[in-house]
């Protein structure tokens, strides 16, 4: 899907229905793939994040009451957190994260620790949420047996006979379809536990601020899950040596001292962990890329109607960054998996 217009009306109108008047600029912002996202100027100087939520994937109701249950738990700790300004679905209204960036590849183990000991203390902060159980935003979201059905189904259905040209990718999945029930299924045992997971660790997904401290952010998909979502997403992002749509695969691989690093940030937060949980922290990197992977390949297939794309292949070079990220994990499974247990110790 390309990007979609917002005329100034628009966007001044869904600013008003929040109680701003006063802007001065609103213009596009970050690197989301499915809500629209603008940073709004305003005149007495303040500055806030606008976004439309994409009500095509979430239930905008549920949406906005996990949202606030989440934000306002973490408030009453006194955890940095997005602060909710305004909300009328579709659109809210964040302030602003002044002083904080982000970052979509990482360039030093140190980020990779960070972000990891956030992720985990994210977790940790939300395990006291006090019940009912949030709302499951995207059902069957790292599902990899059901992301495999609807593969299945976009290369069946075939809309835009790009089939022919993905069998090398299709063969590639089907070569790992008998990891893919792993997690999902000891879940459903209880071998594993549910937990609040962010379910979207990927490292553009928390900020740094200035002072050394970081803020988890992209809240939408918070929701009761698996840490291992959680860790294998982080691996899939934080130990890749390019960006997720690099086209030169040269490039693309998973970096050892990153993994290590993230390992290391992410068991000194998330102390909470159950031996069964950290025995398949490494296989986690490699499925989650790989549900990744499968989630742009039948997109591709599918004529790219989920991941907002910038040009035609776009979700085929994403699913071959996440394919290549995958060679280079099982490639390097033992010495990762040596890695998680000395940190595991
Ligand atoms: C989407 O919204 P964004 O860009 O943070 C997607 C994630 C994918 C990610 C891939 C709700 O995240 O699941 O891992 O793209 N979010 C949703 O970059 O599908
Ligand atoms: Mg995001």
């Amino acid at each position: 899907m390309g990007k979609r217009n917002f005329s100034q009306e628009e966007l001044a109108a869904a600013l008003a229905s929040m109680g701003v008047t006063d802007q001065t600029d609103v213009s596009r912002y970050g690197s989301g793939h499915i809500n629209d996202t603008f940073k709004v100027e305003t005149a007495r100087g303040e500055t806030f994040i606008l976004q439309r939520v994409n009500t095509d994937i979430f239930p905008p109701e549920t949406l906005k009451a996990n949202i606030l249950r989440v934000t306002s738990h973490l408030k009453s700790k006194g955890i940095k957190s997005l602060e909710v300004v305004g909300y009328e679905n579709p659109w809210r209204l964040y302030a602003f994260l002044k002083g904080c960036k982000s970052i979509d590849v990482v360039s030093k183990p140190e980020e990779a620790y960070l972000a990891a000991k956030a992720f985990a203390n994210f977790q940790n902060d939300l395990a006291d949420l006090p019940s009912p159980r949030l709302g499951d935003i995207i059902p069957k979201f790292h599902d990899t047996v059901d992301r495999l059905r609807q593969l299945d189904e976009a290369a069946a259905k075939d809309v835009k006979g790009r089939k022919a040209l993905v069998e090398k990718e299709l063969a590639f999945v089907d070569a790992r379809r008998n990891e893919a029930s792993k997690i999902v299924s000891m879940l459903s045992s209880g071998e594993i536990p549910e937990r609040i997971t962010h379910n979207d660790t990927k490292i553009n997904n928390v900020m740094f601020a200035e002072d050394g401290s970081m803020v988890v952010i992209d809240l939408d998909t918070t929701m009761p899950g698996s840490a291992l979502y959680d860790f294998g997403d982080m691996v899939r992002t934080s130990t890749a040596a390019a960006a997720e749509d690099e086209k030169d695969l040269s490039k693309v691989y998973s970096k050892k001292d990153y993994f290590e690093s993230l390992v290391k940030g992410y068991l000194e937060g998330a102390k909470f962990l159950t031996d069964a949980e950290k025995k398949l922290l490494a296989f986690s990197g490699r499925l989650i890329t790989l549900t990744i992977g499968i989630r742009f390949l039948t997109d591709y297939l599918a004529g790219d109607v989920y991941f907002r794309t910038a040009y035609e292949d776009h979700n085929l070079v994403r699913c071959h960054t996440q394919f290549k990220m995958v060679e280079s994990m099982e490639a390097q499974a033992a010495e990762y998996e040596e890695i998680v247990r000395k940190y595991s110790l």
